[in-house]
């Protein structure tokens, strides 16, 4: 919706609580983590609250690769949805991702996990993300930070990810 004034509305909204899962099995893993973080916060549209310990992770999906270091943030934003994806992909982009395969290895990967209480499946965006509860590499940070959010009806972060093969998830280390 646009306004007489010029501004545009239409990515905004009341702020809202997002968990976001980030990813990184090129270059300086650390470093990489670390700079998605701050391009999310120095945007003005997201405030970073809460960061989990960064884990060491097994690849999923195509094992050929290096292994990742995976986190998840919690943040709050104004941003609606599908301009929160926008706003992360900007970001990947900015960093050198380059999109060669589906699951194959990238500098940095930011993932919607949750956005409040919402669903969402368009051909863009499935909130929450579809393969949440099979991955141990996004449910142990996010019960690090998370412990009791409910995940489905009546199950915790930290009962799902206690139904998983933990096993390619190992605690790398704090950020701060
Ligand atoms: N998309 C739909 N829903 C979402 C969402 N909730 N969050 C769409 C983010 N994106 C979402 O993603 C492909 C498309 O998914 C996007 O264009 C968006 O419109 P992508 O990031 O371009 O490609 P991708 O990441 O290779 O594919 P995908 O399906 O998102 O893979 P995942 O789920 O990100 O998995 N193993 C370990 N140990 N650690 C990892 O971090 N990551 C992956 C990638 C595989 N194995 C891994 C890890
Ligand atoms: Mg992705």
């Amino acid at each position: 919706m646009s306004c007489d004034f010029g501004l545009n509305f239409s990515n905004h909204k009341a702020e809202e609580t997002a968990y976001l899962g980030l990813g990184s099995n090129e270059g300086d893993r650390v470093a990489n983590i670390r700079e998605a973080i701050r391009r999310l916060e120095n945007g003005g549209s997201c405030r970073v609250i809460d960061c989990s310990s960064v884990y060491e992770t097994k690849p999923v999906g195509i094992i050929e690769q290096p292994d990742f270091l995976n986190a998840v943030v919690r943040v709050t934003t104004s941003l609606t949805p599908l301009a929160l994806l926008d706003y992360c992909q900007a970001i990947e982009h900015s960093m050198g991702r380059v999109r060669t395969m589906r699951w194959g290895p990238r500098v940095i990967d930011i993932d919607i996990l949750l956005y409040g209480r919402e669903s969402l499946c368009t051909e863009r965006l499935v909130i929450p993300h579809p393969e949440m509860l099979k991955r141990a590499f996004v449910l142990v940070p996010l019960s690090e930070i998370a412990p009791s959010i409910e995940l489905t009806p009546g199950i915790t972060a930290t009962e799902a990810a206690e139904r998983l093969d933990r096993a390619g998830v190992r605690y790398f280390g704090r950020l701060d």
